[in-house]
């Protein structure tokens, strides 16, 4: 991984999206509100950048429009629509809030968000994201390594698997009213894929916080598997011996698997996985082939070595 500063960077490997630039002015704006208190070290932010490699980054795949990332969401908390949520979750208050640390670990307890922040460092990162159902976007996300964040908390020699849950709170979650699916949302990873220095935990996005609909206040990002494993509005980690029972995976075990790594090869039961819908582009612009992990098996096909891809999925 290279770490660089924002002036070594050459704008193309930012972003070709003005939006996007246009949107970094806002910092100090976000910074001085309310709001902005989620991001003390917002202008940091700006400064210290990481800039993974992930692989071929063809032109027509720049960072997506913040107004397609923001408004083609999935979040059954609220709707099972992509568009609904934008507005569905704006009654969701994000501050204060609390983080809950169970399980195998030596530091267990409640935490403010707010004091979690403090302690590490944001960063930025475009990632590539690939939703299960076959839509693909980049967003630049704000946040900090999840691993960094998780060797806080001490885990023990028995923590083998890191789960985390949603807020359940379906007087304002209208949608946890629903047997859609088992609430509250619950996701998991193994520890070494938690501990993988692309496992990310984003409280913003181009270069503000997170919308609702996108996970505010705290939300997984995973780029080498499938977009349901970014939980979202996250209020309790738990370190625990045994793999996690997922909400999908409870769900629909024929459809999805604890893994959900973003693999070509493997057809979800009722759609091919090989190629991808750009959001934002053209209806005339072709799918896209879509790789394995996302692109970003250089760095993590080793944690998979010896696998059964097609089995363990
Ligand atoms: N709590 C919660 N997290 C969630 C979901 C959800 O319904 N509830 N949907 C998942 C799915 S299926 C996807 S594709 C991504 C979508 O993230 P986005 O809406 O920011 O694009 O969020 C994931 N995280
Ligand atoms: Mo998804």
């Amino acid at each position: 991984m290279i770490i660089k500063t924002l002036s070594e960077i050459k704008s193309s490997e930012i972003t070709k999206e003005t939006h996007f630039k246009n949107r970094r002015k806002l910092i100090k704006a976000a910074a001085a509100s309310t709001a902005g208190l989620l991001l003390p070290d917002i202008s940091q932010a700006a400064k210290a950048y990481i800039n993974v490699p992930i692989g071929k980054y063809s032109a027509t795949l720049g960072v997506t429009d913040f107004e397609d990332a923001a408004n083609y969401t999935n979040y059954y908390e609220f709707t099972t629509n992509k568009t609904d949520s934008t507005v569905l979750a704006r009654g969701l208050k994000t501050t204060p809030w609390s983080v809950t640390i169970e399980g195998e670990a030596e530091k267990t307890g409640t935490f403010q968000l707010e004091d979690i922040l403090k302690n590490n460092l944001l960063e930025e990162r475009i990632y590539r994201f690939r939703c299960v159902e076959a839509w693909s976007m980049v967003v630049p996300w704000i946040g900090f390594s999840l691993g960094k964040m998780l060797k806080q908390f001490k885990p023990t020699s028995k923590a083998k698997y890191v789960e985390f849950t949603t807020l359940y709170d379906p007087d304002i979650m209208i949608g946890q009213r629903s047997k859609v699916l088992h609430w509250p949302y619950v996701e998991g990873l193994r520890m070494d894929e938690a501990m993988h220095p692309l496992a990310f935990m984003a409280t913003g996005m181009y270069d503000d916080i997170l919308p609702n609909q996108n996970g505010a206040p705290l939300r997984l990002v995973v780029p080498w598997k499938y977009g349901f494993k970014s939980i979202k509005a996250i209020v309790k980690i738990r370190f625990t011996e045994k793999m996690p029972l997922t909400a999908w995976n409870r769900s629909a075990p024929n459809e999805y698997g604890f893994y959900a790594n973003v693999n070509p090869n493997v057809s979800h039961p009722r759609w091919s996985q090989s190629r991808e819908r750009i959001l934002g582009a053209s209806i005339f612009t072709p799918k896209r082939q879509t790789e394995i992990f996302n692109g970003y098996g250089a760095h993590v096909a080793k944690l998979y070595a010896g696998m059964n891809l097609s089995k363990s999925i």
